[in-house]
């Protein structure tokens, strides 16, 4: 990885990571911050969230890890890895956790950490009871997709999967009770973010 900052948000459907990644992005503007979200940010990466997301497509496990894989190379290909090749800040939507997480806790299915694929310099875990995330969504007028659409079980265990690999890595992982005001998980966003974007410069 180069000399910039890979900072990831992860979490369970309607937790707010939109919400923060761009909250966080605006605050980073004068920074040039750049702001990717999964899966999605290259051609390749559109046209899989269609296929992935929307197609109604049944998949096999498996090949969906690789898919959502795929896209996520194509985007540190194109984008993620040239800006942090030049310094820049990386605000990702989603990043490998959320295989990790949907096809591993979710789906059962073994998932890998590619070597190709760095680690996050910080990963935040908006934690929201799975029930008070689809009530959002639901507020918001946001459809459910294919994923969204799994049961309440598939969903706790994604959740559960989170929980694991936060606790695993402490250093790169901070756990956020999402059930704040975007305002107050905010702030503690920002207070993990500032030292590090400070040290950059
Ligand atoms: N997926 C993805 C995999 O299975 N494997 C993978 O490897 C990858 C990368 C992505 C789907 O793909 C799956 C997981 C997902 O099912 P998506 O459309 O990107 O689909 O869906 P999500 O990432 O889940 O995004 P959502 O938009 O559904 O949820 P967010 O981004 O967590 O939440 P956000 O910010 O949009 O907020 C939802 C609503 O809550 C409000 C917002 O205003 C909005 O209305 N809100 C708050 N309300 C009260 N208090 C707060 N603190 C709030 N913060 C936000």
């Amino acid at each position: 990885m180069g000399h910039g900052l890979f900072i990831t948000f992860e979490g369970t459907e309607g937790s707010g990571k939109t919400t923060q990644v761009e909250l966080l992005g605006e605050k980073l503007s004068y920074r040039q911050a750049v702001v990717v979200r999964e899966p999605g940010g290259t051609e390749l990466g559109e046209r899989m969230r269609e296929l992935l997301l929307t197609s109604g497509m049944e998949l096999d496990g498996e090949a969906e890890m690789y898919l959502f894989m795929a896209a996520r190379r194509q985007l540190l290909h194109e984008v993620i890895t040239p800006a942090l090749a030049l310094g820049r800040i990386v605000i990702a939507d989603r990043y490998h956790d959320s295989t990790l997480a949907y096809q591993g806790g979710g789906r059962g299915v073994p998932v890998a950490w590619p070597a190709t694929f760095p680690r996050p310099n910080m990963t935040f875990l908006l934690a929201l009871p799975v029930e008070s995330g689809r009530d959002r969504q639901l507020r918001a007028g946001k459809s459910a997709d294919r994923v969204e659409r799994e049961s309440i079980d598939f969903h706790a265990r994604v959740a559960a999967e989170y929980e694991r690999l936060a606790a695993a890595e402490p250093a790169r992982f901070m756990r956020l009770d999402a059930s704040e005001t975007r305002e107050e998980v905010h702030h503690k966003v920002m207070s993990r973010v500032s030292p590090a974007v400070d040290a950059l410069s």
